[in-house]
């Protein structure tokens, strides 16, 4: 480009001048400058995007009910779901992401930052792509809650079900992870598994549902590692696509070998619902939530 140095010579000298001109462009410049800046930086904070959750578990889990809890505040009448659906909910008073704890709570711009989508998806085995598509379709997902009945739990169809789902959606996640780590990817997500129905006296309380889902996810791992062996011993060694949770796929199954495919597993108790006087119990659900944002 052919810039005149001469027009920029001039104009140097001009700027540095003890005229009258100069001296009040600048003191208009430097005191313009921070008020352009936060219009910029307060534009860029209307467009964040906000951030997401998957509701994901067996069917019956109480998955709904928790959504139209969040979403209302009141605990609801639900049927069995057919489709996904997404809901915008607000933190409840008293809850705050954990991004903007040292915020003023009367700061204007905290009100659009208190809210996050939950997306709802159906439990029912045949539907269960929905939640697949939720994981991978949801711009800025934060994490994923694994709603369990506890008391379906105690049975061994209720426990296998809920195992056998969870194992197959950690797998997925650590696939994603892997699969990342060559590219740029989508670092880990965390999962929190909802133990839910903590009012019925049959319900196990939280730490045993995450006690019996490793137990259970041990076996399953086994199983399914037995079979990968049967079926590759025709391809040898071929251990590159590792198709089993955590390490090995031998020995005991606990929450915590997710931590390598930077996956923090949490189980937290509650009740999405509750009969006649009972009341529902969701504030330590919001306050993981929080965590995450
Ligand atoms: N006692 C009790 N019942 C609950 C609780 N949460 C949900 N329920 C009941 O469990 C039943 C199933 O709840 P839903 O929310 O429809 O279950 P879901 O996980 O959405 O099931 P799908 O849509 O089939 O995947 C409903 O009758 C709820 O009222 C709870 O915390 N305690
Ligand atoms: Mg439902």
């Amino acid at each position: 480009m052919a810039v005149d140095m001469d027009t920029v010579r001039e104009w140097l000298t001009w700027s540095f001048s003890p005229s009258l001109g100069a001296i009040v462009f600048t003191l208009l410049l430097s005191l313009s400058l921070p008020i352009i800046f936060h219009l910029f930086l307060y534009r860029q904070r209307a467009a964040v995007v906000v951030p997401s959750f998957v509701l994901l578990g067996p069917s019956g889990a109480g998955k709904t009910a928790l959504l139209t809890l969040f979403e209302r505040g009141t605990p609801t009448a639900t049927h069995t779901s057919q489709a996904p659906q997404t809901v915008t909910c607000n933190l409840p008073a008293g809850v705050t992401a954990e991004s903007h704890k040292y915020r003023a709570s009367d700061d204007p711009s905290t009100k659009k930052e208190r809210q996050i989508d939950v997306t709802d998806t159906p439990g029912h085995g045949k539907l269960r792509q929905h939640a697949y598509d939720a994981i991978t379709s949801a711009t800025s997902l934060k994490g994923l809650i694994f709603v369990v009945d506890a008391a379906a739990i105690s049975s061994p169809q209720g426990l296998a079900e809920a195992a056998t789902y969870l194992h197959d959606i950690l797998l997925a996640l650590q696939k994603r992870h892997t699969g990342a780590k060559t590219s740029k990817g989508p670092a880990g997500i965390p999962v929190l598994i909802a133990a839910n129905k903590l009012d019925l006296f049959t319900a196990l309380p939280a730490q045993l549902v995450k006690k019996r889902l490793e137990e259970e996810i041990t076996k399953i791992r086994s199983t399914r590692a037995k079979g990968l062996l049967d079926s590759a011993v025709d391809i040898e060694g071929d251990d590159e696509d590792r198709e089993w949770l955590g390490e090995g796929g031998d020995g005991n199954f606990n929450f915590g070998q997710m931590k390598e495919a930077e996956i923090e597993v949490s189980v937290i108790g509650g009740n999405a619902s509750a009969k006649g006087e009972e009341k529902t119990q969701v504030e330590q659900w919001w306050g993981w939530i929080a965590q995450q944002m």
